[in-house]
């Protein structure tokens, strides 16, 4: 006599080794780690079981006879698209005739490690039974996975010219101010070259908005040849600036010109007009008992008083 009876189908259990962060029943695993789990199946007819992973559409997994899975988790083993059917990470063991089916669910970080794993979502892929969280990316790094030098220069920053600076470095580096501007490369404003005595003039100097002028005192003009220095002006080779003296001649020195009185003239007590010397007022210059002196202008004459003669 032969009994028959139904198949009963295997049951299947499950422990994630203790490396694993464990939260709401989902794995939390960073890129470049290794899942293990042993799984336990276990048949009340005592068939033997065969264990397997959904169909290998998720590349790194794999199970052996005794039901312990791995899963090598690289980005290229997600095998999750922008685009596209999630997978869900199954696995199943069968006696033959029916089979039990238990889903692991993971989430994996990916932030390159120049990130923090944002674990809780909005996620970057996935779903929340298998899927890669969002990255909150230290401050050199952007992208998805923070994988991309950020560019510090973006908002354009400097004055002049700005260079990122390469990651883990963060922000920018601007280039000097121009010569005639002063700042911090950020911010760059006109140099006062005459307060801070950095221009070459030789006299006066007079600030501008990129720049400074020079200019000379009185007496003075700009060497067009040298345009930073001064030279003489000759008042004495431009109009008469001695005629209101009267009898004088135009001395010429640096930065300014003298008037001298004529021979036979002196300058009056005002220091403004040359006039004849008096010579006839000095009992000497004329032999006064032989002769008569008499004043010429810038000069004198002893004539001959009646009796004498030169
Ligand atoms: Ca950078
Ligand atoms: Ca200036
Ligand atoms: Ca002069
Ligand atoms: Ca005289």
């Amino acid at each position: 006599m032969i009994i028959t009876t139904a198949n009963r189908a295997p049951t299947i259990t499950y422990e994630t080794n203790q490396t694993s962060t464990v939260v709401e029943g989902t794995i939390r695993v960073m890129v470049g780690q290794t899942i293990n789990i042993q799984f336990n199946g276990s048949d009340a007819d005592g068939d033997a079981l065969t264990y397997s992973v959904n169909n290998n559409e998720i590349s790194g997994t794999s199970i052996n006879g005794s039901g312990y899975f791995t899963f090598v988790v690289t980005s290229s083993n997600l095998n999750i698209n922008v685009s596209g059917d999630v997978p869900n990470l199954l696995v199943q063991v069968i006696d033959g005739l029916a089979s039990a089916v238990v889903e692991v669910k993971v989430l994996v970080c990916d932030c390159a490690g120049n990130g923090t794993c944002l674990w809780d979502r909005p996620l970057q892929l996935g779903t929340p039974s298998y899927g890669v969280v969002s990255c909150q990316c230290n401050p050199a790094y952007t992208g998805l996975r923070c994988t991309e030098d950020e560019d510090g220069c973006v908002t354009n920053p400097c004055f002049v010219r700005c260079t990122d600076n390469p990651a883990p470095a963060t922000n920018f580096t601007c280039a000097p101010c121009p010569s005639n501007m002063t700042g911090d490369g950020m911010t760059c404003v006109d140099r006062d070259e005459c307060a801070e005595g950095s221009h070459n003039c030789a006299q006066n100097c007079t600030n501008t908005v990129g720049s400074f002028n020079c200019s000379c005192g009185d007496g003075y003009t700009i060497n067009p040849q040298s345009p930073n220095t001064c030279t003489n002006v000759n008042e004495c080779l431009t109009g008469s600036p001695c005629a209101s003296f009267g009898a004088a001649s135009c001395m010429d020195n640096d930065g300014s010109f003298s008037c001298m009185c004529n021979s036979g003239y002196q300058m009056n007590a005002q220091g403004d007009a040359c006039q004849d010397i008096l010579e006839c007022n000095n009992t000497s210059t004329c032999n006064t008992t032989t002769s008569q002196c008499s004043e010429t202008p810038g000069s004198y004459q002893c004539s001959c008083k009646t009796g004498y003669q030169k």
